[in-house]
């Protein structure tokens, strides 16, 4: 089991690391006065190093998709939402038009009056503009989007390496400590479960002329143990458990729930990870569908995750 000073022992602190605890401490703190739950979102996959002057990583297919959708649903449902991501992997809103080359969605048209934005040798005038059906739904998107940034109930946290993650996952659970039963921890990130520890590693580059590789990694230290016993006792913890064997999913679910003793386990397979999800408790499983119907109306399943686990995470305020 890990506790904080051991899992600084193993894992130095990434430089930021201090800096974002700061942030997350005081959003915590101000949407505690305001009355808010907040709930940590960790979203994406992680890269794990296999030498010190890196240039190559283990990584996994997490997109944040999960995470990013997700993140939207709890702010409508009034939460006020962590984002701890992996820099790059999907966020929040603009996920919608993560496949979009930008450049195809704006055009140039001669500008006219006296807001123009460039001006060309030619001493023509140039204004960008927006090619509404490249970019379909974009101002009720931006609308949304903007308030969430007026109403200042979204903070994203970046995270590179599986040190990064560990170290500011760690950060937010003590930020989150002053809110008691009102904090969500919901924990959609694929996390590396392998590592190389920093003294193991080579530190130039693996050189092939070497011949076939072998590599042995350490097992990463479970957080859900010390996060659940220890740094965040009195909060609503959800996981999440994959598995690419549909007959294997709900008893690893139930082990975890068993080992960690924290509230909830969301399941999901891998093929079907956008239209079936199971979520299990100690004495309840609940499957959740998302319909080819609703799927085609633009629905997306983490809407139904998060009303559940909304009306769950009352129950269990109120328990308390
Ligand atoms: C999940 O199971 C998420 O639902 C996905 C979402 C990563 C599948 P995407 O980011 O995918 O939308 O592309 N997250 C947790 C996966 C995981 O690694 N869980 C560990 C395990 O299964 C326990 S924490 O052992």
């Amino acid at each position: 089991m890990a506790d904080c000073q051991q899992l600084k022992a193993q894992f130095a602190t990434p430089s930021g690391v201090e800096e974002a605890a700061h942030r997350m401490a005081d959003f915590a703190m101000h949407h505690k006065r305001e009355g808010r739950r907040v709930v940590l979102i960790t979203s994406g996959g992680t890269k794990v190093p296999l030498e010190s002057r890196t240039v190559r990583f283990l990584d996994n297919f997490s997109s944040g998709r999960r995470g990013a959708t997700s993140a939207e649903h709890f702010l409508d449902a009034g939460y006020a939402v962590i984002f701890l991501h992996r820099h790059r992997s999907l966020f929040p809103f603009s996920h919608r038009y993560a496949s979009l080359n930008w450049l195809d969605a704006l055009q140039l048209v001669p500008s006219e009056g006296p807001r123009q934005e460039e001006e060309l040798p030619s001493g023509s005038c140039l204004r960008v503009e927006v090619v509404p059906k490249v970019v379909p739904g974009l101002v009720p998107l931006l609308q949304h989007y903007q308030l969430v940034k007026e109403a200042g109930t979204l903070l994203p946290v970046e995270f590179n390496t599986l040190s990064e993650y560990l170290h500011l996952l760690m950060a937010a659970a003590q930020a989150l400590s002053p809110l008691g039963n009102s904090a969500m921890f919901y924990l959609a990130a694929a996390v590396s479960d392998f590592y190389i520890p920093a003294s193991e590693m080579p530190e130039h580059k693996i050189q092939s002329s070497s011949g076939p590789l072998q590599i042995t990694m350490k097992m990463v230290p479970k957080m859900l143990s010390p996060l659940v016993r220890d740094w965040a006792p009195q909060a609503f913890i959800i996981s999440f458990k994959l598995e690419t064997d549909p007959t294997i999913v709900i008893d690893r679910a139930r082990q975890a729930l068993g080992t960690y003793r924290h509230q909830v386990v969301v399941a999901n397979i891998l093929d079907t990870l956008r239209t079936h999800v199971i979520l299990i408790t100690q004495n309840s499983k609940t499957d959740l569908y998302l319909s080819e119907e609703e799927a085609s109306c633009g629905k997306e399943i983490e809407e139904k995750i998060v009303n559940d686990l909304n009306a769950r995470h009352t129950a269990f305020i109120n328990q308390n």
